[in-house]
């Protein structure tokens, strides 16, 4: 595994590679990853979503720098609008070009690779990667418009859910299912007027409900010349605390091994009826003629030594 230990030793471009095996679910990919995969466990996963343009990257940067003292920070960033646009992510590599003189930063984009559904799946993976090759610190920052953006932030171990001053924000944030997935919540762009009302707004709607262990704290930033990251990073800090001290973390890492596990399967019974000609067009045929429902075709795959056949 010499790309590995040249990847440890800070090799970038053989860091890159592996990220791309694993990225492209490639045989070496997953050879890497059951390589890496017990070293991991040690990386804090934090999460920031909110809407196209809310600030998330300016400050992802500016967390960077705090992350960067407890260890080596991993930046994944997926936006799916840059396929189309082309223009976010060169703004993400150029906010973020300061931190390319140090080994101990690696920022990854991905969203130069198609379909956000794949994307979704290959997070997960290419955190693993970076969590077993010794980044201590991972941000992920992604946009919060769609179910499958939500995921991909609700598998963090803490989630910051950025908004903007301005009415209905927060009610934007509400349907898009982000309030019950934030840990952490942020108004960013706290020079412009009405952040003491989004704030507000924001703190009623989370009050809403069922006492929790955890009340999400609402935090004021501009992101632009730094004010509130300090309070911003404590806010992260005092969640880990909280899920250290609760037992939740255990709790969270299993939901998300699940889900993991899952996602593995669906994946690979998927390949190996594709490859072993089990989903062929003459099965579909006969389903869609209802000769037969899929359910009783799909347990037959199983029972019918689906994984033997591959
Ligand atoms: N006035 C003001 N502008 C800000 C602040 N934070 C970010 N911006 C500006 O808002 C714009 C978008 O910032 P980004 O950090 O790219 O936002 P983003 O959420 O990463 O955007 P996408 O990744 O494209 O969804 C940039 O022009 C920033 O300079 C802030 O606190 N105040
Ligand atoms: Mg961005």
């Amino acid at each position: 595994m010499t790309l590995v230990d040249d990847a440890r030793n800070g090799d970038r471009r053989a860091l890159g590679r592996l990220v791309s095996d694993v990225e492209d679910d490639t045989t070496t990919g997953r050879k890497t990853l059951a390589a890496v995969y017990q070293d991991g466990g040690a990386a804090w996963i934090t999460g920031i979503t909110g809407a196209p343009g809310a600030g998330k990257s300016t400050l992802v940067d500016l967390l960077i720098e705090h992350a960067r003292a407890s260890g080596p920070v991993a930046v994944v960033a997926i936006d799916p609008s840059s396929p189309f646009t082309g223009g976010a992510i060169l703004g993400d590599r150029v906010r973020m070009q300061r931190h390319t003189d140090d080994d101990g930063v690696y920022i990854r984009s991905m969203a130069n690779r198609g379909h956000l559904g794949g994307i979704a799946a290959a997070t997960p993976r290419v955190v693993a990667l970076l969590d077993g090759l010794g980044y201590s610190e991972i941000l992920i920052e992604t946009v919060g418009v769609g179910q499958a953006e939500v995921e991909v932030a609700s598998s963090a171990d803490t989630v910051v859910v950025v908004v903007n001053p301005g009415w209905g924000d927060s009610i934007q944030a509400a349907k898009a299912g982000l309030l019950e997935v934030g840990d952490v919540f942020v108004v960013n762009k706290a020079d412009r007027p009405g952040a003491k009302q989004a704030v507000k707004e924001l703190i009623g709607a989370l009050e809403i409900g069922q006492a929790r262990p955890w009340l999400p704290p609402v935090i004021e930033t501009v992101a632009t010349d730094g004010a509130g990251l300090a309070e911003l990073w404590d806010a992260i800090g005092a969640h880990r605390s909280h899920l250290d001290e609760s037992g939740e973390r255990e709790q969270r890492r299993l939901v998300r091994v699940l889900a993991e596990v899952e996602a593995a399967l669906r994946a690979s019974l998927r390949q190996t009826a594709t490859s072993s000609g089990a989903l062929a067009p003459e099965i579909l045929d006969r389903v869609l003629a209802r000769q037969v429902d899929p359910w009783s075709v799909a347990s037959e795959m199983v029972a019918g030594g689906l994984f033997e056949t591959s």
